[in-house]
């Protein structure tokens, strides 16, 4: 069995939990926080047999999308470290951070 652990946008939640849920994989959502932004991110715990994890891998893939975000940063004023300006700067937030995970004991009680 594998776990697979992915770090999503918010936006892709619920399409992802329910595309998961219709071809019937079990998963849990988690309310996450990026450690770069700062801003909130949804992770994904999917418990999946290893035959079924591509298929896991490649609804994610399907469904979630990268987007650029603008982040506003500070820059100093004429080498002047005192004083900085904020300045709004473009990055590509992936569509999906995907880990998997061997798991060596998956109980239900
Ligand atoms: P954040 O850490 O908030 O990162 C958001 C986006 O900021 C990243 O998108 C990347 O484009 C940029 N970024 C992150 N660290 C950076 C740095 N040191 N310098 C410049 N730009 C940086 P993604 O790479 O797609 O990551 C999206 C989210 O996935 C991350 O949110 C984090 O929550 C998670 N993640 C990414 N890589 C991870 C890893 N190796 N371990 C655990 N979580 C990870």
């Amino acid at each position: 069995m594998k776990l697979v652990v992915a770090v999503i946008q918010d936006k892709d939640s619920g399409k992802l939990l329910e595309a998961l849920v219709e071809d019937g994989f079990k998963a849990t959502k988690l309310a996450s926080t990026g450690g770069f932004l700062k801003a909130g991110n949804t992770t994904v715990l999917i418990g999946v047999e290893d035959n079924k994890t591509q298929q896991v891998v490649k609804l994610i893939k399907k469904i979630c999308k990268a987007r650029e975000k603008t982040v506003t940063t500070m820059s100093p004023i004429g080498g002047a470290v005192e004083s900085y300006v904020p300045y709004p700067v473009e990055i590509v937030v992936g569509g999906a951070t995907i880990f998997v995970l061997d798991v060596d004991q998956f109980e239900r009680v």
